[in-house]
């Protein structure tokens, strides 16, 4: 978009301000997002978004929950200086949101600065902090009522839901591109059931539901110049759902030494110091209200979750790309490949991943850092 289409955008809000200008900016796969530039150095920056109102059809119900889970967030925290809470910057007419003539949606959120968000973790403290950040989410979001939350995307991270439309996919094979994928559709059939595991402890009242963030993968956690997580960010699926989804989603993202979408699967490792790393961070936010079945499922949350995203990537690849922003026609594959690959990984770490979380919860009960 030009910058006088981008100005004509930013000028429906009650911004400080002028535009200097907007390039396109993050690289999330939903929405089209821009950063705006304000001439004025003592003025805030921004961010605009064109919501993608194909995947988040109820558009107002999902700004509603972003107002009430910053809300709540920024009461808990009025005394901190540590961190900050996404803002949403109103329309001159009072709404969170804008509708063009077009009927696009758009929204206008104050720049996180600095915010530096990551696709591949640098080092362990982003790892830590990351973990601590979306810990610290979850705690801060316990008090809230979840009957306030609209479920935006019912049965988002469920992998029943996800593996039906897997099958239906493959049923409907529009594009005839089943017979390509023969082995990736295998292996989903081959790790299904050890995938169920988790659905069965919820459905069976032993996970609790709690308020979760649900896409908690790295580059939705924003970081200062010293590696410090100071926002999270994308609260577009907030909704009721199990803490496993939120540790497993970062893990996935944080703990594959290489992009999510990396064509050459001998280039992805599975990182055992960053899942640690990420562990305590967590952890350190979580283990005082976390269930046994919760800790006990953590290490399988991360195939869980780089699963769940395998048979997505999948189900669209079939489909024709028609959910994820993609950049060439087999990107779609090849984000499943490196997410079986990626779980491949994963599963022969599984005793590691077990391990470390034994150690740590051991570590923060008995106050038993392990030094001499
Ligand atoms: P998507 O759902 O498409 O991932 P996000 O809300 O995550 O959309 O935004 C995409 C990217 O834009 C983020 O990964 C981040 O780099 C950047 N971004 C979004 N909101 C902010 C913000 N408030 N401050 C700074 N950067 C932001
Ligand atoms: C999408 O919005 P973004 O890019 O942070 C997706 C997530 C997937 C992720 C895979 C609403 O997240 O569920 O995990 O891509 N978000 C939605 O990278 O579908
Ligand atoms: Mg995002």
């Amino acid at each position: 978009m030009s910058n006088s289409g981008i100005k004509k955008i930013f000028e429906q809000f009650s911004a400080e301000g002028t535009l200097l200008d907007g390039s396109p900016t993050g690289s999330g796969h939903i929405h089209t997002t821009w950063l705006i530039r304000t001439a004025e150095e003592d003025r805030p920056d921004y961010i605009v978004q064109k919501i993608n109102h194909i995947v988040f059809p109820p558009v107002a119900e999902m700004m509603g929950n972003i107002q009430k889970v910053t809300g709540h967030i920024s009461a808990k925290n009025k005394t901190s200086t540590n961190g900050k809470v996404l803002e949403i910057i109103k329309t001159r007419a009072g709404t969170s949101y804008y509708t063009d003539p077009e009927g696009n949606h758009w929204r206008m959120y104050r720049k996180i600065s600095p915010g530096i968000s990551y696709d591949v973790v640098p080092n362990n403290k982003v790892a830590f902090e990351a973990g601590r950040a979306f810990g610290k989410f979850i705690g801060d979001l316990r008090d809230l009522p979840a009957n306030e939350i609209y479920p935006v995307i019912p049965g988002f991270n469920s992998m029943e839901m996800r593996f039906e439309q897997l099958k239906k996919a493959v049923k409907t094979d529009p594009l005839k591109r089943v017979s390509e994928v023969k082995k990736e559709i295998g292996y989903a059939f081959d790790r299904i059931d050890d995938m169920l595991v988790i659905s069965s402890l919820e459905k069976e009242g032993k996970l609790p539901q709690r308020i979760t963030h649900n896409d908690t993968k790295l580059n939705n956690v924003l970081f200062d110049n010293d590696d410090k997580a100071v926002c999270v960010i994308d609260l577009d699926t907030v909704m009721p759902g199990l803490s496993l989804y939120d540790f497993g989603d970062t893990i996935r993202t944080a703990a594959n030494t290489a992009e999510e979408d990396e064509p050459d699967t001998r280039k992805i490792n599975f990182s055992l110091p960053v899942f640690k790393a990420y562990s305590e961070g967590f952890l350190k936010e979580t283990i005082s209200f976390l269930n046994t079945y919760e800790t006990d499922h953590l290490a399988l949350s991360a195939q869980y979750m780089t699963f769940i995203m395998g048979i997505r990537f999948l189900a669209d690849y079939i489909l024709g790309d028609v959910y994820y922003t993609t950049r060439y026609s087999n990107h779609n594959l090849d984000r499943c490949r490196a997410q079986f690959r990626l779980m491949q990984l994963m599963n022969e770490k599984y005793t590691d991943t077990r391990n470390i979380i034994k150690q740590t919860l051991e570590k923060y009960r008995t106050g038993n850092t392990g030094k001499p």
